[in-house]
């Protein structure tokens, strides 16, 4: 363990220390965010209503709307000279969410995320490789600052150019990689192609998250790459990646670091509390941050706390793999995207109508989106210019077929299924 004080805290103690920092999370949100204040007030509730943890329920939910309502700085609970770092995460409007850090919640992040490298088989003296994008998505800096924190020797690879990153790893010999699931298949297939086996290959360990995956691609990357792969699971708005990870030993469940993130798991229809082993949606809120803590966040996430013994002493719980969302967010290769963003780009274009549809697929390991739309005159440079607008406002290379007028499915009353996903269950 990396802090075996923090991950195996003796549960009375885990408890108690739980409720000091939701009733200080409560107070300082009630005292600083004006919105939050509102919300209590809505419920009926002051922070003196918290008393045990079980009357956390009471208290109101925050949702990604929330955020963007208040967007960029107006749920901190400091001002903005207090701030360290800013990150964003997609929103559902074409414009991102944006969180802030201050110094304390840095100190935080970095924390939780070399608690979970070391989790994930990561130890002072490797050298770690990151592939993970650089930049306002969490994933980068988040997981190089947790990397540094754990004594790694980090290479920011940052994500992209395949070819350099197996140079990289060929020159350099890492011992660990952190990258998406899906990433980590195609650098895979290019590592076979240099003519590597999994014993030519340096890596021994691999820390994949940001998108669901399976066990069977476990199995595949551990095969192909040599490694031991665990999940690492996250979210900016919380804070980044190093809300949870598995142990590379044990490899079932992510622990989540149950000392700054409350875990919850609700109902999707009725949002009451669920019992530890059954699914609904993860709720997190976020207890030791400064500067922008979030009450019961709804994640959005389908997953289950893990019941029962571990194999590891750690005594906070562990979380199983996300099985689905709760919401119509589309996850393409690690980036979060709304069918609404894409909608609010082709309402920048004319001659496009507003009948669209999103076809998800796979080829290889890579996952692909392709673009329905219908459109009045059916021309290439028209086509290269939604894919030249999603790529600039959304962030992601999309394919785009422009079809004719009355050719895509429409509604007939109901909620239109606009998302058509094609992909095999990993
Ligand atoms: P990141 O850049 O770390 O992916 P975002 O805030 O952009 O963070 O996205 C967070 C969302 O990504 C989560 O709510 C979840 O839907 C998805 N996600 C992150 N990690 C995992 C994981 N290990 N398994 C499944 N989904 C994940
Ligand atoms: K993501």
């Amino acid at each position: 363990m990396f802090n075996p004080a923090a991950e195996a805290m003796p549960l009375p103690v885990l408890r108690a220390l739980q409720l000091e920092r939701l009733q200080a999370t409560v107070e300082r949100l009630h005292e600083h965010v004006p919105a939050y204040q509102g919300k209590f007030a809505a419920a009926g509730l002051t922070p003196a209503d918290l008393k045990t943890l079980d009357d956390l329920r009471r208290f109101p939910f925050t949702r990604k709307r929330d955020l963007r309502d208040h967007a960029p700085f107006g749920l901190a609970a400091v001002g903005r000279t207090e701030l360290r770092r800013v990150h964003a995460s997609s929103g559902t409007s074409g414009k991102a969410t944006v969180v802030g850090y201050d110094e304390h919640d840095l100190e935080v992040f970095a924390e939780v995320v070399a608690r979970s490298l070391h989790a994930g088989g990561a130890r002072p003296g490797m050298l770690f490789h990151n592939a993970y994008g650089y930049g306002l998505f969490t994933g980068g800096l988040g997981i190089h600052a947790g990397a540094e924190r754990l004594g790694v020797g980090v290479v920011p690879a940052s994500g992209g150019n395949t070819e350099r990153q197996v140079q990289l790893i060929e020159d350099l010999a890492p011992e660990v990689i952190a990258c998406t699931p899906s990433y980590a298949l195609v650098l895979a297939d290019a590592l076979q192609r240099r003519g590597h086996t999994p014993g030519t290959i340096s890596l021994q360990y691999a820390i994949l998250g940001a998108e669901p995956w399976s066990e069977a691609v476990r199995q595949e990357v551990q095969a192909r790459l040599g490694v031991r792969a665990t999940n690492i699971y996250g979210l900016s708005e919380i804070i980044g990646p190093g809300v949870s990870n598995e142990d590379a030993g044990e490899q079932q469940g992510s622990y989540l670091w149950e000392d700054h993130f409350y875990p919850e798991i609700v109902d999707p229809q009725t949002e009451e509390p669920l019992p530890d082993g059954e699914y609904g949606v993860l709720v997190l809120t976020s207890m030791s941050r400064t500067a922008m803590p979030l009450l019961r966040y709804w994640t959005g996430d389908i997953t289950r706390l893990l019941p029962g013994e571990n194999k590891t002493g750690r005594t906070v719980r562990r979380m199983d793999g996300i099985r689905g969302r709760s919401d119509d967010m589309i996850i393409l290769r690690g980036v979060n995207v709304y069918p609404t963003q894409i909608e609010a780009v082709l309402a920048h274009l004319q001659d496009l109508s507003p009948h669209y549809q999103l076809v998800l697929s796979r080829s290889g390991a890579m996952d692909e989106l392709l673009l329905r739309v219908e459109c009045a005159r059916v021309d290439a440079a028209l086509r290269q210019e939604v894919v030249r607008l999603v790529k600039a406002q959304v962030g992601v290379t999309i394919g785009c077929e422009l079809c004719e007028i009355g050719s895509l499915p429409r509604s007939e009353g109901g909620k239109l299924q606009r998302v058509l996903d094609l992909r095999a269950p990993r």
